[in-house]
């Protein structure tokens, strides 16, 4: 039996592109073989738990607006109610991977044991029902950025009581996580970092931030866990200076402490653009120090400058990213979680399936696209073309020669580069032909 909160809306299937029914599929066909995969194989999808189920619907100006039979969010019955609704929408996406925050599945008991004791309870009830549907688990993590012990950081609080607050939450979430069979574990820096310097001790904080990531490695290593470790990068919002900023500053910031070789990164497509990136630069850096993980597909406004976190809806973008995904060789562990919620208005079930069907319809349009410009092969012809003056034995050997000998070689051989064209605009044309 149904709670009946999705009545009237059927398991949605694939039409093909042709099909005027909104809630169809047109694109996202998960059997589909794209470059010799399955197309749900590749994508790997999540839900959010924290966006779909337990965001009520506030903003800074006014309360929830959304009213769902499992608020208030206090009560662990409730609590079981919202996984029942949850994995009622599971089967009628049939999107393989959820995701999940401690704080998004169990209530907040005040204390650490009760918290523990909602979590074991509540992650036995999700694991049964994970047997029952066969929907797995994409990645846990645990929320330390809501409460208001958080707020001046977790592993960089300046109070060592948080720290240790915070160590024990994050064994008990990777403890979960791994119960569940999660297929990786995910941090990301809510409040790890600082409003202002002048009560702030940098050094202190990313060395403390730098053991406790180690901490949790060594602990990944002694429980036998074998998914990924992510971190999340984000450059502001909630801190007004995130230590974790962006790809590049996380890769800085692992290699530093030790963690190349044991943390990815989960890229979002709303961070990149508050770091002032594009999605694919993010993916690009991430690639090519092997530290692509894991993406959260959703996209900020462009207009607002703050994490807007909506569902994906434009084509040319996610298909550059699915591109660099796949030319960094595609998903191992990782795969699409849509850290995205409907807007507030958008109050009704029917609003929160629409957005994820979109959402999955856009991603598989991309990654066809994406695929085509890869089996095309022109973007690799014009990047090949582009350096192909590297390939000359002069050029290459000049990587393994010194200042001046380069120096001499300017000066004999009378060098005088002639400037070539990027073709931008030619490539722009070649990306539009497929999006
Ligand atoms: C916040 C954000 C988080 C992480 C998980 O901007 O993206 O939801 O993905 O804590
Ligand atoms: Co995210």
């Amino acid at each position: 039996m149904t709670s009946g909160f999705f009545n009237g809306i059927e398991r949605i299937q694939y039409e093909g592109v042709d099909s005027q029914n909104p809630m169809a599929f047109r694109h996202y066909n998960p059997d589909e073989v794209i470059l010799g995969k399955r197309m749900e194989d590749h994508l790997r999808f999540a839900v959010a738990w924290w966006h779909s189920f337990a965001w009520e619907g506030g903003d800074p100006f006014g309360g929830p607006t959304l009213e769902r039979p499992w608020h208030p969010q206090d009560d662990m019955g409730r609590a079981r109610m919202k996984a029942d609704i949850a994995f009622e929408m599971f089967e009628l996406l049939g999107q393989p991977y959820f995701c999940w925050h401690d704080a998004d599945i169990r209530p907040e008991q005040g204390n650490f044991a009760e918290n523990l004791n909602a979590l074991e309870e509540i992650t036995n009830y999700i694991g049964e029902k994970m047997q029952v549907s066969g929907t797995k688990l994409l990645w846990g993590t645990a929320n330390m950025f809501s409460h208001r012990r958080w707020m001046s950081g977790a592993s960089t609080n300046p109070d060592p009581d948080v720290f240790a607050y915070a160590a024990a939450t994050v064994k008990s979430c990777i403890d979960a996580t791994h119960k569940l069979g999660g297929e990786n574990y995910v941090l990301w820096g809510g409040r790890e970092g600082y409003e202002t310097l002048l009560n702030t001790d940098l050094k202190t904080e990313l060395d403390h931030m730098g053991r406790f990531l180690n901490m949790v490695v060594e602990y990944k290593h002694k429980i036998g866990f074998k998914g990924t470790i992510l971190v999340e990068p984000k450059p502001q919002e909630p801190s007004k200076h995130q230590y974790d900023y962006d790809a590049a500053t996380c890769i800085g910031f692992l290699r530093k402490y030790g963690l190349e070789n044991e943390v990815k990164l989960n890229l979002e497509q709303g961070h990149a653009i508050l770091a002032g990136h594009s999605f694919e630069h993010e993916i690009a850096v991430a690639a090519a120090e092997g530290m692509l993980g894991s993406i959260d597909m959703n996209r900020n406004d462009y207009q607002s400058g703050w994490d807007t976190d909506q569902f994906p809806n434009n084509t040319p973008e996610v298909a550059l990213a699915y591109y660099y995904i796949l030319k960094a060789g595609g998903f191992t562990t990782g795969g699409t979680n849509f850290d995205a919620k409907i807007r507030r208005q958008s109050i009704d079930a029917v609003d929160l399936v629409s957005a994820h069907i979109g959402g999955m319809d856009i991603c598989a349009r991309g990654l066809k696209a994406a695929a085509a410009m890869i089996e095309d092969g022109g973007l690799d012809a014009a990047l090949s073309d582009r350096y192909s003056g590297w390939n000359t034995p002069k050029a290459a050997s000049m990587l393994e020669s010194s200042l001046e000998q380069v120096y001499d070689r300017v000066i004999d051989e009378d060098i005088n580069p002639a400037p070539k064209s990027g073709r931008q605009e030619i490539l722009e044309n070649y990306v539009n032909r497929f999006v």
